[in-house]
């Protein structure tokens, strides 16, 4: 009986220490914002400011109470509507915030909306609006600034739009939208100037979320970043299912030194970059006097693995106004370090453009300083345009003499030197149609359909598709495509997957779903959510560039 005592006694200390340390493991309040003020006043509702304040501490504040232990907290919302943020919340623990589709919140162009910082410091935003943020006179991020070693920053399901970086100092101008992993110890600087990695590797994780007309701009000096500035620390990024349209960098810099680098995304040191299913369209790098480069992406050093899928690039510029100034990547242009390699595998690459003044442009397309490889992808109709003569634009895909290599199956209209491989046309239009809205993850997002007779149906790598996770060989087709419709579909060619971002006949994943019979009110109110919805997709595709 004493040994059976024991062993009860061992038992159920054992299992106290489990619970205790289930208990202790991912502590988190949920904490419930049930008004759209945003005031910090004992009066019974528990406001957005007061919700970050009690996560911030781990006790309740004001009229906000927790439901659990506080730790890594969350807070919802059980209103809708608009919050106007004034001034910036300040986030210094790690927290989740999550709208439901429900909430905005905005600067109302006075100031930035989100600014965190902490040593791993992990915010995770869904379901939520961000607009009209604003930073004129600090180091960048228009609605969210994230400073720290080892930090993450996730966004699902969210649409960041009009946030805006006008810095008129010495400084400049960084990360329109977001700028992230900077530590507050780095001085603001050029983004020219060189990579200096500060220490710990943090995390960029966006899935379904739309970055719209935003814009870091600069008028004495450099402009880096139009939607997301991720750097000079080292940085994986991640961004599924996502849009970057008409995100701008640019400079009025009167001295044609600075220069002005990624007008969607700028990455320092991409310690891995996974980019998939993701629109870039119309962003654009823009300068009046120095630089310009990578008018979607602009990677300043890839350290690590490197891919891009079922993308498409359309419609994207550089631009120097400058004499004397360089123009490269229309598209795409990034530094890559050895031993590492680009991929860019099923992406549509058209339409996009270097411009220049005289001087030197050199991709009109994409621009590779480095290792790259390239399958089943089409690149066309890219151009560079000099302003001395803007009605004769020359044909640049890509970049003579890089290491860009092919791996089949690519649509090249202008090829740069590239060794052809089985699969490969080059020198032949991929016949596409416009930019248009043809369905995707997120709404609105655009594509270029393949025109009846287009050479890239059914042209792509015949081999089976590889498998969804983990990424696979960088030569054969994804299992669906920019729109998340499954590939291949024999569209008269045979059972093969079509070059580029899009198959044309893909089929969504999963049997057909049903639609129940709906009555009366089922079929208004149905018609009432389509009227909306093109609504917003005309507001979300009015397009307006700026120089
Ligand atoms: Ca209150
Ligand atoms: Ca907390
Ligand atoms: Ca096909």
């Amino acid at each position: 009986m004493p040994i059976f005592s024991i062993r009860t006694a061992a038992i159920g200390l054992s299992l106290l220490m489990l619970s205790y340390f289930f208990a202790g493991y991912g502590l988190a309040a949920q904490l419930t914002v049930n008004t759209l003020d945003d005031i910090v006043a004992t009066d019974g509702q528990c406001a957005l400011r007061e919700a970050v304040e009690a996560a911030n501490t781990d006790a309740d504040f004001s009229d906000c109470a927790g439901t659990g232990a506080y730790g890594t907290d969350e807070i919802l919302f059980s209103v809708a509507g608009v919050i106007g943020i004034s001034p910036q919340l300040d986030i210094t623990d790690s927290l989740s915030i999550s709208g439901g589709s429900q909430i905005e919140l905005t600067g109302n162009d006075q100031n930035r909306i989100l600014d965190a910082s902490g040593e791993g410091l992990e915010l995770i935003l869904s379901g939520l609006e961000l607009r009209n943020g604003f930073d004129q006179a600090s180091t960048g991020g228009g609605c969210i600034r994230l400073f720290g070693a080892g930090v993450l920053l996730e966004i699902n399901d969210s649409t960041l739009r009009f946030c805006r970086v006008i810095n008129t100092g010495v400084s400049g101008s960084l990360g329109g939208a977001i700028v992230l992993g900077r530590s507050p110890a780095v001085e603001p600087r050029s983004s020219s100037d060189g990579v200096t990695g500060g220490p710990g590797t943090s995390r960029l994780i966006i899935a379904r979320t739309a970055f719209l007309n935003n814009q870091a701009e600069s008028d004495l000096n450099s402009a880096a970043g139009g939607a997301i500035f991720a750097g000079p620390d080292p940085m994986e990024i991640r961004i599924e299912d996502s849009r970057f349209l008409a995100n701008f960098a640019q400079s009025f810099d009167p001295s044609d030194q600075f220069a002005v680098t990624g007008g969607g995304i700028w990455v320092a040191n991409g310690t891995s970059v996974f980019i998939n299913r993701t629109e870039w369209s119309f962003n654009g790098a823009i300068s009046t006097g120095g630089n310009s480069s990578g008018g979607g992406v602009f990677i300043g050093a890839l350290t690590g693995p490197g891919l891009i899928q079922n993308s498409t690039f359309s419609e994207n510029q550089t631009f120097s106004a400058g004499t004397g100034a360089e123009t490269r990547g229309g598209a795409i242009f990034a530094v890559i370090d050895e031993p590492q390699i680009l991929s860019l595998n099923n992406n549509t690459i058209v339409r996009n453009r270097a411009r220049f003044n005289g001087a030197l442009a050199f991709s009109g397309g994409i621009e590779l300083n480095g290792a790259g490889n390239l399958a089943n992808t089409i690149l066309a109709n890219n151009v560079t345009v000099n302003l001395s003569d803007p009605d004769n634009p020359v044909p640049s895909d890509c970049l003579p003499d890089s290491l860009l290599q092919s791996l089949g199956y690519n649509l090249i209209k202008t090829n740069c030197g590239l060794a052809p491989v089985t699969g490969d046309q080059f020198g032949v239009d991929p016949l596409l149609d416009d930019l248009a809205d043809n369905g995707g993850a997120i709404e609105g997002m655009l594509s270029h359909l393949p025109l009846p007779g287009s050479p890239v149906i059914d042209s792509a790598n015949p081999d089976p598709v590889q498998p969804f996770q983990p990424v696979g060989d960088a030569r054969v087709c994804q299992p669906v495509d920019q729109r998340v419709l499954l590939r291949p579909f024999d569209s008269g060619g045979g059972a093969v997957c079509d070059i580029g971002a899009i198959e044309l006949q893909g089929r969504p994943i999963g049997p057909a779903v049903a639609v129940p019979g709906l009555n009366r009110w089922g079929t208004l109110l149905l018609a009432m959510l389509l009227f909306l919805a093109l609504i917003q997709r005309a507001k979300t595709n009015s397009i307006r560039l700026r120089f």
